[in-house]
């Protein structure tokens, strides 16, 4: 039984505020903390900030107070087992459909701290009590390393936001960390040996950010470092365009210069020939549910085409991709929808039709590891975690090495080949 919530202020990865939860019961006490987005999708839930003179207005002691003074008195005496009720519960309270009054960044640091109080209630590791939840099977998803940062997340002129790699051929999660880790390394070394030691600094996932502006560059000096590190075989590189970061109304500004989707498209086309691209995250603006459908049809059977400002881990906006034909795959951001029970909803609706799904950190993290358990619980087939570098992505890394240890010979490392 859910004896007392409270909440507190912390910090996040890029020194702003955000929301920990406390929860009691009767196995003791849990916590969580939510994370915040720098390339925020228009259509997500709500994250409640202050907007006064205190932390630049990003301050969180609205969503602080509705946790103390209208989650809690909600909440109080109810079993904390009953995830799906305790978040129906708040949704209803807050009764906007986009998490606008109490806000998601309070709504969902409850629904986290609930879901561990009820995976100890059942004497359960968080990832089994989620897959008990989620009707799926484990699985310890692929890691998906941000080694190169752009857009939003860092102080150069990249339009593309990420460039990953996915050691898609490692036999478990632990051999994907050393050829991540190692290949990482030969990167840092491959930039400042082209770039000086300035381009060695890293952006706010952890990847470096080197000043550059061509977006092909980063291709050719992750593929350099793919090979000297010997993966060639075994690694395959994503991409995150977020592409509303630079769509300006009718045309996208790429390169310093307007071009049309046709023409961005065209350019995926040709990377795509030219590069072991496994990934297009976010290929074009956040409502052109047409365009990521035409790259999806052009390549759907090669690429996996991922929507993240796109769908938002909304259940009405997957649907849309789906009758539109838009992804083949899901970035399933918690905070973007705002619950544990309807993130695992908006999974189950991708994984039955088909699609795979990438469940993803935020990048303003803390050093919480909820979904590292989330997507083994999820069956998800990747994560995306940034870096394997800072400790707030490592802290998800790290958990995924030790539900991998934990599971032994039950381990099942997911399977993109
Ligand atoms: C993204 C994310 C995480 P942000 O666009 O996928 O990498 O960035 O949290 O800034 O939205
Ligand atoms: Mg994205």
């Amino acid at each position: 039984m859910i004896k007392d919530i409270s909440a507190l202020q912390i910090f996040d990865s890029r020194g702003n505020p955000t929301v920990e939860c406390s929860i009691k019961t009767e196995k003791g006490k849990f916590r969580a903390a939510v994370p915040s987005g720098a390339s925020t999708g228009k259509y997500e839930a709500i994250e409640l900030r202050d907007k006064g003179k205190a932390y630049l207005g990003k301050g969180v002691s609205k969503a602080i107070h509705n946790i103390n003074k209208e989650i809690a008195p909600l909440l109080k005496g109810k079993d904390e087992t009953k995830q799906e009720e305790i978040d129906r519960l708040m949704v209803e309270l807050d009764g906007t459909g986009n998490k606008r009054k109490l806000g998601a960044n309070a709504i969902l640091a409850v629904s986290m701290a609930v879901c561990r109080a009820g995976a100890k209630a059942k004497n359960l590791p968080l990832y089994d009590y989620i897959s008990q939840m989620s009707k799926r099977d484990r699985i310890v998803p692929c890691p998906a390393f941000n080694v190169i940062n752009g857009g939003r997340h860092a102080g150069n002129n990249l339009d593309f936001q990420e460039y990953m790699m996915l050691p898609v051929g490692a036999k478990n999660f632990k051999e994907a960390m050393q050829i991540g880790t190692e290949t990482y390394h030969i990167l840092k070394e491959i930039i400042e040996e082209k770039y000086g030691k300035d381009a060695t600094n890293v952006g706010d996932e952890g990847g470096f950010a080197p000043p550059l502006d061509n977006p092909e560059e980063p291709l050719k000096l992750l593929t350099k470092a793919i090979k000297k590190a010997g993966y060639e075989r075994k690694v395959k590189i994503g991409l995150d365009v977020a592409a509303s970061e630079f769509f300006n109304q009718e045309n996208y500004l790429f390169q310093g210069k307007k071009i049309s989707k046709e023409e961005l498209l065209d350019y995926y086309l040709k990377i795509i020939k030219k590069y072991p691209i496994f990934s297009i995250e976010d290929p074009f603006e956040e409502n052109d549910f047409d365009s990521f459908a035409l790259l999806t049809i052009r390549n759907g059977a090669k690429i996996q085409i991922v929507g993240d400002d796109l769908l938002v881990t909304n259940p009405n906006r997957i649907k849309k991709a789906i009758d539109a034909g838009s992804c083949n795959a899901l970035l399933l951001k918690v905070n973007q929808i705002g619950s544990v029970s309807e993130a695992i909803d908006s999974a189950n609706l991708a994984f039955n039709n088909g699609w795979r799904v990438m469940v993803s950190h935020r990048s303003g993290e803390t050093e919480d590891t909820f979904i590292a358990d989330l997507a083994v619980g999820l069956g998800a087939h990747e994560i995306k975690s940034g870096a394997p570098c800072r400790a707030e992505r490592t802290a998800k890394y790290n958990q995924l090495l030790r539900i991998e240890k934990e599971l032994g010979d039950k381990a099942v490392f997911s399977k993109l080949n």
